[in-house]
């Protein structure tokens, strides 16, 4: 059973490099944002900011190493790109060696320019949610450590909740040491057939290393892609230098219209962090238990029948004999 996982993702990994391989990027201007601003008239074609955010010649800094700040930017063009590749340079710094905070995230939402909880952003969202939380809120034993990269899709139901570092609405997640680096640090959003990708470059090697992968994500296009970070009794210096949106389409796709869908996930990762959630699982296992049972029932059931019923036909037939 193992080995057979661990062939199918082996040949998952060997059709996802080919993919990348073939496929001819194609950056989208209008949805992305490289330098130089034009930062002078206080305004960048494409993009509004909001909040704490600051725009410089060499960043835009949505926080800065303060407390209870949030900014953001975000694209003016809804994006009718289906599949696509985001890359966003970023930085992360403060003076804070054991305590900072909160954290940045990347979307690709229904709504735009709205302020909020998460992360400088509306709670109950419709897209998804690229998190990097710097900081655990969360007090019992963690299966990981933070900072934590977590991607989040939402329909608009679900709330993010910073108590349990939004754990039990995360599709996947990995550790990142992304923090007060010398080097360049980058995070790419690949978006492709359904199945969302995302990887960093953090440790200075020039390579793309997959964070997380979940298939069967269904995004509508017409949405924005944008970026919002927040600070609160703790801090961190919070800047975006680039980010760049690459075409994936190519015109042979069939393209179905995605733009009046909701955001869906058909797979969720397990909840974790949570005492209650240790129930929900044993029920299950309890369910497949009781199922297991049922069915051999009824195999027995049906055996025994089927000898009654072929008992009978051999009593007939010796009947017919005499
Ligand atoms: C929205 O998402 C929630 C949680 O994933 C799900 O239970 C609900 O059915 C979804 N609503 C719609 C209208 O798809
Ligand atoms: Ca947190």
């Amino acid at each position: 059973m193992g080995s057979f996982f661990g062939l199918v993702s082996f040949l998952l990994c060997a059709l996802q490099i080919s993919a990348e391989w073939n496929t001819k990027d194609y950056m989208k201007r209008e949805h992305s944002l490289i330098k130089p601003y034009q930062a002078s008239s206080m305004s960048i074609p494409n993009w509004d900011f909001m909040g704490s955010t600051m725009v410089t010649n060499n960043y835009i800094r949505l926080t800065p190493d303060l407390q209870s700040k949030e900014g953001a930017i975000w694209n003016t063009i809804p994006c009718n790109v289906k599949n696509w590749e985001l890359h966003v340079h970023f930085k992360v710094h403060g003076k804070g060696k054991d305590l900072f905070g909160d954290g940045f995230a990347i979307w690709y939402a229904k709504d735009r320019m709205v302020g909020g909880p998460v992360f400088g952003n509306r709670d109950f969202f419709q897209g998804l949610a690229i998190i990097v939380d710097t900081y655990s809120n969360h007090n019992g034993p963690h299966n990981h450590q933070h900072p934590y990269i977590s991607a989040m899709i939402n329909n608009g139901s679900l709330h993010y909740d910073h108590d349990r570092d939004g754990t039990h609405t995360q599709l996947a997640g990995c550790e990142a040491k992304l923090r007060n680096l010398e080097h360049d640090t980058h995070v790419n959003i690949r978006y492709e057939k359904d199945t969302l990708t995302v990887s960093t470059d953090i440790e200075n090697k020039a390579a793309w290393k997959e964070c997380l992968s979940v298939k069967g994500v269904r995004l509508p296009t017409g949405y924005y892609f944008g970026a919002s970070a927040a600070t609160g009794d703790l801090s961190d210096t919070h800047d975006v230098i680039s980010i760049k949106l690459y075409e994936l389409d190519s015109p042979d796709d069939v393209q179905e219209d995605r733009s009046k869908i909701l955001p869906s996930a058909a797979f969720f990762e397990a909840p974790r962090d949570h005492v209650d959630d240790v129930k929900p699982s044993s029920m299950s296992g309890f369910k497949i238990f009781l199922l297991m049972l049922f069915g051999t029932l009824a195999v027995i059931v049906l055996v025994v029948i089927g000898i009654m019923i072929y008992q009978k036909q051999q009593e007939q037939s010796r009947k017919r004999f005499y």
